[in-house]
């Protein structure tokens, strides 16, 4: 039967499956699969010694229809349900192998709990060693079969009666398998492989070795990875699936990596290997968490379990979100966390055990990754629920309760790169989400850091009246955002007229810096002032020492268009600035140029007090320094009109 597996050893296009066994001990489950393939899956020598098997153990045949299937043997013994865990986590369909004579078992029944935990749905019931009974109690172990299978997802899986001594009914037990691995969904392909690793050996003339189910994407030779969650890094040497030598490993198939850069000490079963960075590491899971109605106790809150993940196993404490227990036979959601990191997706599904007595009391799907510690278990469970809706627009959307790179909303919600572009894009047109620069956020989140913004602004105004606003990076930092997507949120905000910017500063659109009575009062007397002379004004020193117009006033009386502010030394009645410049303007039409001297006699102002109104005309692009003398730069109409926008209250508050 190998042969055909090598004949097509040159196309990486045959598709495999997995098949894991489950069933009590000394069922007859590693005797089946070495009548079916050939191969004893128990290969350890101890296995051998007491005829029994105790860790995963692996074989492969091809069918005569061409369907390649992998097998992972597991143990039936209780004492090793652990190993069946990291077996059966990632198969396509079950081989429940249950023997004749003795009819189902507790191991038998435990072995179907998993499977209800895991999500495994497929299967093919092999009623063995059919040898050793008559047809009268091969009836009655079927009606116990079937009995016990009731309720679960392989209440009509079909059931084939073989013996693998006597090697009757294995072409129908293969018909079976074929048929049901035709009906079973292509594995998905999201483009992160992983790896869960339930072997690592090292093999003469090769090296490095770590064999598993490969999940979610191609492994290629040449491409380096990484040993989740210890960071470790590696370069993947070779690829095999069955043996036969691959450039590219697909998903949902049996995978030997040979792997150089990395010693076998460093790599373990429950590690995964991935691509770098794609896989973080968490020490906190949420999930809806079901407890098996056969139970012998509630799941308690704070309770330490065992949690099974992938090929990974970890202590971890319960903490119940609803409640303070979950009841056999009863659901809800908890977060689990755990002694140890461990690197799974959102999705996978978990089982739970208890260390002593070892049972085990139940399990779920993984909601989400390393969720902060829960304090209002009510959202927190709202929150879970929505993530683990089936759609895949609402998942998305509750990834985006803060803001995320659509790759990491995707990566959080489960969701493979086609499913998420298309809900990114819904969300997107329907406004349930909104884009900040490189990232994403949903709808009322960002009208939370909307709110946060104009908070702190009013905060600021009540504050500092005076100001024209806040110092931007304070908003910023109050806020917490990086300053890409701060700037989109500003944009966003200043674009629906619910913002305003104020130089550097940040404002309420509707703000205007105040005065309080006696600095009204002391601007009144300053004004005078700068109205007796307007084109030789006090400096800014003189009005803070005759007036008490300090820095902070000034600049607020700037804002409101009181004064012009040129540089930090003059300071001019925007009239004044009006007429000045008008009068340049007009000598410039005359006389295309003006120098220093005439600009002074024009307004009988000083050298002193003319150098910065140039200045200020030069700075706003109305005239230009040519030599000694300015030459003027725009039209004289549209000159006028910018000294009008420049010198008018209405302009400076648009
Ligand atoms: N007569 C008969 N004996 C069988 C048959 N299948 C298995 N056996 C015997 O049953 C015993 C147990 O078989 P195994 O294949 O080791 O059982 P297992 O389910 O793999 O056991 P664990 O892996 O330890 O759970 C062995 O002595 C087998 O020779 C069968 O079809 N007929
Ligand atoms: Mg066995």
């Amino acid at each position: 039967m190998h042969a055909v597996g090598y004949a097509a050893a040159h196309t990486d296009a045959v598709t495999t499956r997995v098949v894991g066994t489950a069933g009590h001990v000394d069922h007859g489950k590693s005797t089946l699969i070495t009548a079916l393939t050939g191969t004893d899956p128990d290969r350890l020598r101890e296995e051998r010694e007491r005829g029994m098997t105790i860790d995963l153990g692996f074989a492969w045949m091809t069918t005569d229809e061409g369907v390649e299937i992998g097998f992972v043997d597991v143990p039936g013994h209780q004492d090793f349900i652990r190993n069946m865990l990291a077996g059966v986590g990632s198969i396509d369909a079950v081989l429940l192998v249950i023997a004749a004579d003795e009819g189902v078992r507790p191991q038998t029944r435990e072995h179907l709990a998993i499977l209800g935990l895991l999500g495994i749905e497929r299967g093919v019931i092999a009623l063995t060693k059919r040898d050793l009974v008559d047809d009268t109690w091969a009836d009655l172990a079927r009606g116990e079969v079937r009995a016990a299978l009731a309720g679960t997802a392989l209440a009509d899986a079909p059931l084939v009666e073989v013996s693998a001594t006597a090697r009757t009914g294995l072409p129908q037990l293969v018909a079976a398998l074929e048929a049901v691995l035709g009906a079973a969904p292509r594995r998905r392909d999201t483009g992160r492989p992983r790896l869960p690793i339930d072997r690592a050996f090292t093999m003469a003339g090769f090296g490095t070795v770590v064999t598993g189910t490969l999940l979610d994407g191609e492994l290629h030779v040449g491409e380096e990875v990484e040993i989740a969650p210890t960071g470790a890094r590696a370069r993947i040497r070779g690829l095999q699936t069955h043996r036969r030598a691959l450039e590219t490993a697909v998903p949902g198939s049996r995978v030997a990596v040979n792997l150089s850069g990395i010693d076998k000490d460093a790599l373990a079963r429950g590690m995964v290997l991935a691509r770098p960075g794609t896989l973080p590491a968490t020490t906190a899971l949420a999930a809806r968490i079901a407890v098996l109605p056969g139970a012998s106790a509630a799941l308690a809150h704070d309770e330490e379990v065992k949690v099974h993940v992938g090929t990974a196993e970890v202590m971890a404490k319960v903490s119940v979100l609803e409640g303070d227990a979950i009841a056999a036979g009863g659901a809800a959601w908890a977060q689990l966390r755990l002694a140890d990191p461990v690197a799974a997706a959102v999705g996978d599904r978990l089982v739970i055990r208890r260390p002593s007595p070892s049972e085990t009391i139940g399990g779920g799907a993984i909601a989400d990754l390393a969720p902060a510690r829960a304090r209002r278990r009510a959202d927190t469970v709202a929150a879970l629920e929505r993530r683990a809706a089936p759609a895949a627009l609402p998942r998305l959307l509750a990834s985006l309760e803060v803001p995320r790179t659509a790759a990491e909303a995707g990566e959080r919600s489960g969701l493979d790169a086609a499913e998420r572009d298309a809900a990114v894009a819904e969300a997107l047109a329907s406004g349930e989400a909104v884009a900040l620069a490189d990232a994403l956020v949903a709808r009322p989140a960002f009208e939370a850091f909307a709110t946060h913004v104009l908070r702190v602004c009013a905060q600021g105004h009540r504050r500092a009246p005076l100001r024209a606003g806040v110092p931007r990076e304070e908003v910023r930092t109050a806020v917490g955002l990086p300053a890409k997507r701060f700037a989109a949120l500003v944009q966003r905000l200043v674009a629906d007229r619910r913002l305003a910017e104020r130089g550097a500063a940040l404002a309420l659109p509707e703000h205007r810096p105040q005065l309080s009575p006696a600095q009204e009062a002391s601007w009144v007397k300053a004004r005078a002032t700068l109205s007796a002379d307007p084109t030789r004004p006090p400096s800014p020193a003189q009005l803070e020492t005759d007036f008490g117009l300090d820095r902070e006033l000034v600049a607020a009386l700037g804002e409101r268009g009181d004064l012009v502010r040129i540089g930090t030394e003059a300071v001019y009645l925007p009239e004044t600035v009006a007429r000045f410049a008008d009068a340049v303007v007009g000598e410039l039409v005359a006389t295309r140029t003006i120098t220093v001297a005439r600009a002074r006699d024009l307004t009988g102002s000083s050298r002193k007090h003319v150098l910065p109104l140039l200045q200020f005309l030069d700075d706003h692009g109305l005239t230009r320094r040519q030599g000694d003398d300015r030459i003027l730069v725009l039209a004289p109409d549209d000159a006028r009109a910018r000294i009008l926008a420049l010198t008018s209250q209405q302009e400076k508050d648009r």
